[in-house]
C-alpha cells in the first residue's frame, strides 16, 4: 500500500530531467540550498530532543498488504488486506479464518502500486455487545463525473457490518453503507475512520486525488461544497445512515456540506484516538517537499493546497497564512516520502513511550512526538527488529494501549497469493 507518489516520483523525474536540461541549473542549485536550509531550519525549531531505542517483535508474516488492524478481544487481532479480507490471528497466530472478504465488491487493485482497496477497519464502541464494526473501502464507479464526462476512477464506501454472534463470521447480508464518495483519480483517498471520545464517527477523506489538488478552481481541500480534502463527523448511531451532531461547526451554512469537522486536507491517510488526550491525531501526507502531523480541531483549516506543511503552496511564495492551522509537526522529503499516522502510546509495558506519538513514513524511519510547553518536539526512535525492506502501511492500538506496526515488503498488494506482509508489536527495549 500507501499514499506514496509512483505516479507523481515518474513526473518529478520527468521536470528535473528537463529543467536541467534547459540549462537551469544556476536556479536548480539555489532551490537545494534553499531546501537544505529549510530543513535545517525544521531541524533546529524541533530542539533534537534524545534518540530511544524500542523492541518489536514480529507476531506473524503471511498477510498480503496489510493496511489497518483491530482488536475485537484480547486474543484476537483483525487486520485488513488491501486486496479485500479481514483476517483473524489468535492467540498470537495466523488462522485461515477469514471474517470477511469484499473482493467482489471492491475495484480490482493493481499488483503493483495501489492506493484503493480495503483501507481501514474501526470496531463500534460498543462492539463487545453488538458486533458491529465499520470499513473503508473503493468500489466500482457507476456514474460520470460531471467536471470531465469521464467516469469517476472509482467510489469510497463506508460500511457496517455485523459479526454473527458467537462466531468470527461477518454477516455479509449486514451490511448497512453509511456513505459513499466518487473519487477523480485512485489516489488520496484519505480512509481513516476513528470514533471519537464523544462516540461520532470521523471520516477522512483525501482531495480527489491527481497532484497539487488540481480539481476545480480551487481545488478541493478548500472547497467547502465537498467532502473531498476534509475530516466529516457523523452519528452513526441511527436507523438508516447517519445523521449530522448538531454542534458540527458548518452546519446550516450555505455552500458547505454540514457533515465537515475540518477541512485543508490533502490525504490524511491515518487518524488516531489519543484516549488520554481524547485528541485525534493524523498523519497528513505532503505533496512534493513535507509531510505533516496534525491534531484535530472543530472547523479548523489545515491549509492545503495553499500551504504544504509550514511552507506555501499554491501560491509558491507569498501566501496567507491567516486562519490556518498549522501542524503540530512537519518533516522534509530529505527524510520521507509518506507520513504514516501512528498513535500515542497509553499502554504499560515501554516506560520510555508514555504519552508520546509515535508514527512513521512509508520508507521505514519512526518518530515520536513530545510536548514540550506549547510545542511538539519530534525525536527519533531506532526500532529493534524492524525488517530491512519494510514499508510502513499503518499502525494499531490493543485494548491494553500497546502499539502495532504493519508492514509490507511490497510497494504494492503483490501478485495473486502474494504474502508478504506482516505484524509486530512494539514491546520493551530489553
Ligand atoms: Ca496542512
Amino acid at each position: 500500500m500507501s499514499i506514496s507518489k509512483n505516479v507523481r516520483y515518474s513526473a518529478n523525474f520527468m521536470n528535473i530531467h528537463i529543467r536541467l536540461k534547459t540549462a537551469t541549473c544556476f536556479s536548480v542549485i539555489l532551490l537545494s540550498l534553499m531546501a537544505a536550509i529549510f530543513a535545517l531550519a525544521s531541524f533546529t525549531k524541533n530542539d533534537n530532543p534524545a534518540d530511544i531505542t524500542i523492541n518489536s517483535v514480529k507476531i506473524t508474516g503471511g498477510i498480503q498488504a496489510p493496511t489497518s488492524m483491530a482488536f475485537p478481544e484480547p486474543s484476537k487481532i483483525w487486520i485488513t488486506e488491501q486486496t479485500g479480507k479481514i483476517r483473524l490471528v489468535k492467540d498470537g497466530r495466523l488462522t485461515n479464518v477469514v471474517i470477511l472478504d469484499l473482493k467482489d465488491k471492491m475495484i480490482r487493485v493493481n499488483s503493483g502500486y495501489e492506493e484503493r482497496g480495503l483501507l481501514n477497519i474501526a470496531l463500534h464502541p460498543e462492539f463487545s455487545s453488538n458486533g458491529k464494526f465499520y470499513v473503508f473501502y473503493s468500489r466500482p464507479a457507476t456514474t460520470q463525473n460531471p467536471a470531465n464526462n469521464h467516469k469517476f476512477d472509482h467510489t469510497d464506501v463506508v460500511a457496517e457490518y455485523k459479526l454473527i454472534p458467537g462466531t468470527d463470521q461477518a454477516d455479509e447480508k449486514s451490511e448497512r453503507i453509511i456513505l459513499t464518495q466518487d473519487k477523480p483519480d485512485g489516489n488520496h483517498n484519505g480512509g481513516g475512520i476513528v470514533f471519537g471520545a464523544d462516540g461520532y464517527l470521523y471520516v477522512t477523506f483525501g482531495d480527489g486525488g491527481g497532484q497539487h489538488d488540481q480539481h476545480g478552481p480551487i481545488g478541493n481541500g478548500q472547497n467547502m461544497n465537498t467532502w473531498l480534502g476534509k475530516v466529516l463527523r457523523i452519528n452513526i448511531d441511527v436507523d438508516s445512515t447517519y445523521s449530522v451532531p448538531k454542534d458540527n461547526p458548518f452546519t446550516g451554512r450555505f455552500g458547505t456540506k454540514p457533515e465537515i469537522w475540518a477541512s485543508g486536507f490533502r490525504n490524511p491517510y491515518r487518524i488516531s484516538l489519543d484516549k488520554a488526550s481524547k485528541q485525534l491525531f493524523i498523519g497528513e501526507v505532503g505533496q512534493d517537499t513535507w509531510e505533516e502531523v496534525d491534531i484535530l480541531e472543530k472547523g479548523a483549516n489545515y491549509g492545503w493546497r495553499l500551504v504544504e506543511g509550514n511552507h506555501c503552496h499554491n501560491p509558491e511564495t507569498g501566501c496567507d497564512f491567516t486562519g490556518l492551522t498549522p501542524p503540530i509537526a512537519e518533516y522534509h522529503h530529505s527524510e520521507g516520502v509518506s507520513v504514516i499516522g501512528g498513535y500515542v502510546y497509553n499502554g504499560k509495558q515501554v516506560s520510555s513511550l508514555k504519552g508520546k506519538y509515535l508514527f512513521g513514513d512509508w520508507t521505514g524511519p519512526v518518530w515520536y512526538l513530545q510536548k514540550a510547553g506549547n510545542k511538539w518536539q519530534r525525536g527519533k526512535v531506532r526500532v529493534k527488529n524492524f525488517p530491512a525492506s519494510g514499508k510502513i502501511t499503518g499502525w494499531g492500538e490493543d485494548q491494553s494501549g500497546e502499539l502495532y506496526y504493519l508492514i509490507n515488503s511490497e510497494a504494492g498488494p503483490g501478485p495473486a497469493g502474494s504474502t508478504t506482509g506482516s505484524v509486530y508489536k512494539i514491546i520493551k527495549n530489553q
